[in-house]
């Protein structure tokens, strides 16, 4: 590897008017000397590592004193990157920050890669790629579970599991290997107990990799598109979920004519609902435009919530539109204005009161039946069981864990067959290799690349 040059970012939110303090962050060879050059602190304050230093910003050229800081400074490898690092707390806002990232970038930095700071830490063998990743994911949690999870991914907890994994198949793959080299001088391997440990991590692998769903809606979030015939009250089941008056409700068909997303944490679940224009045959320019984007909405959304009015009974055009919702993709059936129609609210499929194709009766009006509503939503989006869920893989790490289950799957065909050692290797290796670029240990520079490209700027 290249020895390291010096990279600099603003690590904290950059907004106008906001943000009490912004922090720019410096690391590499010339961290120190950079935030030398730039930082004058009175009095006798020593430039101590992990000591918090108390003065100015000034800008070398002019002499101009540029923000008020404290400085951090933290000499490897006692660092988040294991190298020296310079932290500079400014005053929050936009203008001095700025100002103060462009001196320290005068002054030799390099203006950081997304990311860039955690894969140093990666390199320098600080954390795992898991450790690495939870972090990133850490940040963008939208809810508190989704934050719990990426704590647990922090504090290790999948590195230890993998690791433990990967480490059965080592063991297992080391006594092949010596039996395809060596087979005469060493005593006989028990195939059975070979394969059976094999399908033991296996079975393993495809539990965290079906596991893998809940931790995404926990970290993704699910957008769901309430959707139905005009004047249903789609915009009132909105407001209603998401507490507050958003959406306009009127009693006049064709209400709203555009998308409106609300986000809300449901359960800890991160949702985003998505209120749609009433979809009917119209001849209005604009109320067809906003159909459209509802068609849209119907075709993308993760999961549909049909919105039906009681009071009119389940007619043909409900029919029509659960016709049109897509396939695979979890729908849920609500009756509303139980109120109106005299029907309980709350029911749930199977009740004599429901039309047929109904899982569930409400009134956005009153809000009863909306607990139940929320856990149904919750239910046939698959966020059941989320309370034992202590780790969870991301989209990256399922698909390389499905890779090795899948590996394992060839080894043990091998097995069955009762083939030469060698073809249990191949596969097996395989799967190790899998589990290795989970964890960093082998993994490709493009694949880190990709990984910390998706992480913010100063991360
Ligand atoms: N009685 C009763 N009226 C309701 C209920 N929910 C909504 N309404 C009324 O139904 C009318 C239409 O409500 P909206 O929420 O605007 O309906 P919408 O489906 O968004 O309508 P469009 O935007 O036109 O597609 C309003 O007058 C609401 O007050 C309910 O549960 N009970
Ligand atoms: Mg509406």
């Amino acid at each position: 590897m290249a020895p390291a040059d010096t990279i600099a970012a603003v690590a904290t939110a950059v907004a106008p008017g906001q943000g009490s303090v912004a922090i720019v962050r410096i690391s590499g060879p010339q961290a120190e000397a950079i935030g030398r050059s730039l930082f004058a602190a009175p009095g006798r304050q020593e430039w101590q590592s992990h000591r918090v230093l108390y003065g100015h910003v000034v800008d070398p050229a002019s002499a101009e004193r540029v923000d008020e800081a404290l400085l951090l400074l933290m000499r490897a490898p006692r660092s988040f990157t294991r190298e020296d690092v310079v932290e500079l707390h400014c005053h929050g806002g936009l203008v001095a920050v700025r100002r103060v990232l462009e001196l320290v970038l005068a002054a030799g930095a390099r203006r950081a890669l997304p990311g860039e700071f955690s894969q140093r830490a990666f390199l320098n063998g600080r954390l795992d790629l898991t450790r690495a990743e939870a972090i990133g994911e850490m940040v963008s949690a939208r809810s508190r579970r989704a934050a719990q999870l990426a704590m647990a991914g922090i504090d290790g907890g999948l590195q230890r599991r993998l690791t433990a994994l990967r480490g059965r198949l080592l063991d297992q793959l080391a006594e092949l290997e010596a039996r395809v080299d060596f087979e005469e001088d060493l005593p006989p391997l028990d195939g059975a107990a070979v394969a059976a440990e094999l399908a033991a991590v296996r079975s393993a692998l495809e539990q965290l990799v079906a596991e893998a769903r809940q931790g995404e809606l926990l970290r993704e979030g699910l957008r769901v598109a309430i959707v139905g015939r005009p004047n249903v009250g789609k915009s009132s089941l909105l407001n209603r979920l998401s507490r507050r008056e958003r959406a306009i409700v009127t009693d006049l068909p064709g209400t709203t004519r555009d998308l409106l997303e609300s986000e809300l944490v449901l359960d800890g679940v991160p949702l985003t609902l998505l209120d749609t224009a009433g979809i009917r045959p119209t001849s209005d320019r604009v109320e067809q435009l906003g159909i459209a984007r509802s068609r849209e909405a119907l075709a993308a959304a993760d999961a549909v919530l049909l919105l039906f009015d009681l009071a009119a009974g389940w007619t043909a055009d409900d029919e029509a539109l659960r016709q049109q919702a897509p396939a695979g993709v979890p729908l849920l059936v609500v009756g509303n204005k139980a109120d109106a129609a005299g029907i309980p609210a709350g029911l749930e499929s199977g009740a004599a009161a429901l039309p047929p194709p109904a899982d569930l009766s409400l009134s956005a009006l009153s809000g009863e039946g909306l607990a139940a509503l929320e856990a149904a939503l919750l239910r046939c989006c698959g966020a059941g069981p989320l309370e034992g869920l202590q780790v969870a893989l991301n989209q990256r790490q399922r698909d390389l864990a499905a890779l090795a289950a899948a590996s394992l799957e060839r080894a043990l065909a091998a097995a069955d067959q009762q083939l030469p050692w060698d073809f249990w290797t191949i596969d097996l290796r395989a799967a190790v290799r899998s589990l290795g670029e989970i964890t960093g240990e082998e993994v490709s520079e493009a694949v880190l690349d990709r990984v910390f490209a998706r992480f913010c700027i100063g991360k």
